[in-house]
């Protein structure tokens, strides 16, 4: 979806801005909330590119994996991301998706995992 794509190009890669999410994390934006815990926030997608997508937002803002470095909340957000596929009938598989930088197409900069399901995915990716 060249929208998407679109909107990361426009995106500004800054840093200690706060993002959509942040707002979604605070509960000043609405979002469709699956799970939340200490460390992260499970909401739906609100452009979703498959039947089912969600996104494993850390509370933390790090902008991006590439300036991430907590193993343990790495790790973590891992296996939330896989727990929550579970919740959401995916038993018959999935993606895991880190978008980085202009080139990765990412459009927050605030750190997030996304999940898709669903349908069968394409190989490679756009
Ligand atoms: P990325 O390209 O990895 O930065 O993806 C950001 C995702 O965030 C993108 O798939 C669309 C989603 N998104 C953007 N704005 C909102 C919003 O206000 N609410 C929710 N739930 N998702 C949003």
């Amino acid at each position: 979806d060249g929208g998407e794509v679109a909107k990361a190009q426009q995106a500004a890669p800054g840093g200690a801005a706060p993002t959509i999410f942040s707002r979604i994390l605070d509960r000043s934006l609405p979002a469709d909330i699956l799970y939340e815990e200490q460390q992260c926030l499970v909401s739906r997608d609100a452009a979703p590119q498959a039947p089912v997508h969600f996104l494993v937002i850390a509370k933390t803002p790090i902008p991006r994996i590439s300036q991430a470095e907590d193993q343990q909340l790495l790790g973590h957000l891992l296996l939330v991301a896989k727990k929550t596929t579970k919740a959401e009938g995916l038993g018959d598989g999935y993606r895991l998706v880190i978008n980085d930088g202009k080139i990765g197409a990412q459009s927050v900069y605030h750190l997030h995992i996304h999940v898709l399901g669903g349908r069968q995915l394409l190989w490679p990716p756009g």
